[in-house]
């Protein structure tokens, strides 16, 4: 096997509990995953990664583990686990699950024993400090609201949770719990899977001060922290590269130099990156909590420096629009009304058609939607409920917070995937756990995968483009004319061979100026359009129009 075959592969990303039922119990199984897999061979991609299916009390969906050696009987069992696995390879498709360490559930037994008093063998497990002047030990925030800090009663100090109050973060300066995570990597390694995504990874190097953070949240004091590389070589060559698994790690508020350190192959910690400035665009001043419409031409600058830069630093990129925490794309940066399809097929070619390993988030192959929910009842995701009541707490109205919550909330990502016409979108006979998007009549896997243009029928195409042309793979980045209000427009090189790619990103017409690039030459891969438009230095784009020209 290729050592870099990961560079050719396309992931597809599952969330369990919104995929597909079998039990009638409204939350979606590992039986249901098995049921669709001949779905994801025909969508044509080469692996699943499903987050987390571990014993969890589910406060924050799975990424709150209390046993990372059982599947949560929510989804199945074992042998269910096992079945999926194999029926996963003899498809010849790969599985990679989600690999969450820098916090474990407070159901955790580290943790439940950690808690019953200060000598406990456990105690070392999680960061403990004392009080600061009666309150927490420093201002750092949790990023779901609030200190991060939760003071035990018992034991009088306060423990450390970047996330949710019942997940706390683990001690990664104590070699015992390296060695726990490292026997438990193993553990799934012997059963077969193929790799890992790494959950939050370049949180899990604390400064060891805990300084008070008077210009932030405290971040900067554990983002790619300091012993962070030393962390991720250790796993590497303890775990990672033994058992020849494919790495993606998940790096919050990273820099492209740290990413670079990351993934290039001769540092032996990880294959490529998550990286989440690109989703930023639409947080003015880093505000999450706003129904600000994105800036455009900063998308283009923070992708263009990701892909030139990850090229030149010999980085690899993990390309991705969508997962779930991010709400839908087509409802994002597309227009999911008058322009669903064409919208939705150019984002998925402005996105694939650039270096890196692209990763495609369920429902996202045929163009699902935000949710549109109207109440708060609807929501289930304890970060949209914390923003709710700070939200309220701040002064803004119902109808404000609702806005907001349709265009920001993890759970617009978080629906059930609609399989068809049937009750339910056929996700399952009983009471989802979560109601259904807006528009499930009509969007649903059934009926794209009929139709001759559907957005389905666009993600197989640019599936079979990268596997056809290695361009895509190899060739360079250089973005055209940075500063067009409307176009996104790149170029990839390699050996001679050119493409071009031109996305127009509104709803109006527009013209781009295309210079010498030869295209009266070039030929088409794929559009969104069933003509296109007439050739010169010049070509003028139609609503959302996005065209892939190649240059032998
Ligand atoms: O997310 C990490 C993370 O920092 C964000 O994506 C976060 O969820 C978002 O900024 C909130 O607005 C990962 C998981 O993907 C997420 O589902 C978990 O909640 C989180 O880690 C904690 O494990």
């Amino acid at each position: 096997m290729n050592k870099t075959w990961w560079k050719q592969a396309v992931v597809y990303q599952i969330y369990p509990k919104s995929f597909q039922d079998t039990t009638g119990n409204g939350i979606g199984d590992l039986q249901g995953i098995i049921q669709k897999l001949d779905y994801l061979k025909t969508l044509g991609v080469d692996v699943i990664w499903l987050t987390p299916i571990y014993q969890s009390p589910q406060r924050d969906n799975g990424y709150d583990i209390s046993d990372y050696y059982d599947i949560d009987p929510m989804y199945g069992t074992m042998d269910d686990f096992e079945v999926l696995l194999e029926e996963i390879h003899c498809r010849n498709m790969k599985l990679i699950m989600d690999l969450v360490i820098n916090h474990t559930s407070t159901d955790h037994v580290w943790f439940q024993e950690a808690a019953t008093s200060k000598s406990n063998p456990y105690r070392d497990f999680y960061i403990w400090k004392d009080p600061v002047n009666g309150g927490p030990p420093n201002n750092w925030l949790s990023k779901f609201g609030g200190s991060a800090w939760e003071y035990d009663e018992q034991t009088e100090q306060y423990y450390l949770h970047l996330f949710d109050k019942t997940q706390a973060d683990l001690n990664w300066e104590n070699p015992q719990v390296r060695e726990k995570i490292f026997n438990m990597v193993q553990f799934w390694a012997d059963k077969g899977i193929d790799g890992f995504r790494l959950d939050v990874i370049n949180l899990i190097s604390k400064d060891q001060h805990f300084p008070n953070d008077a210009h932030g949240d405290g971040r900067r004091f554990y983002t790619d922290g300091p012993r962070i590389h030393e962390f991720l070589h250790e796993l590497n060559k303890r775990v990672f590269q033994p058992n020849e698994m494919m790495t993606v790690g998940e790096m919050s508020s990273t820099s492209l130099a740290q990413c670079i350190l990351y993934t290039r192959q001769d540092r032996d910690e990880l294959d490529m990156t998550f990286q989440f400035h690109h989703l930023k665009v639409d947080y003015p001043n880093g505000k999450k909590w706003t129904t600000a419409p994105f800036d455009f031409i900063q998308l283009k600058e923070i992708l263009n420096k990701w892909q030139v830069g990850m090229h030149e630093g010999g980085g690899w990129n993990a390309l991705f629009w969508c997962n779930h925490d991010q709400p839908r794309i087509v409802s994002r940066f597309g227009d999911d009304e008058s322009y669903h399809t064409t919208s939705a097929k150019m984002l998925a070619t402005t996105l694939h058609m650039m270096q890196g390993t692209p990763y495609i988030y369920q429902g996202e192959e045929f163009g699902m939607k935000n949710a549109g929910f109207d109440s708060i009842d609807q929501y289930r995701d304890v970060e949209t409920h914390n923003a709710y009541h700070h939200l309220k707490k701040a002064g803004k109205s119902e109808t404000e917070i609702l806005d907001i919550l349709q265009q920001k909330s993890r759970d617009n990502a978080r629906t059930p995937m609609q399989w068809t016409s049937a009750k339910n979108a056929g996700f399952t006979s009983g009471n989802p756990w979560i109601p259904l998007a807006k528009d499930y009549e009509t969007i649903h896997a059934e009926a794209m995968m009929k139709a001759p243009d559907s957005i389905f029928k666009h993600y197989q195409s640019l599936i079979s483009l990268r596997t056809k042309y290695a361009i895509i793979i190899h060739g360079d980045f250089q973005i055209i004319d940075i500063h067009h209000p409307a176009v996104f427009a790149y170029t990839r090189n390699w050996q001679n061979q050119t493409i071009i790619i031109v996305s127009n990103f509104y709803a109006q017409h527009t013209e781009i100026s295309l210079g010498d690039l030869g295209l009266k030459s070039s030929m088409i891969l794929l559009s969104n359009y069933s003509d296109s438009p007439s050739v010169s230095k010049t070509i003028t784009l139609r609503p959302y129009e996005s065209i892939i020209y190649y240059l032998p």
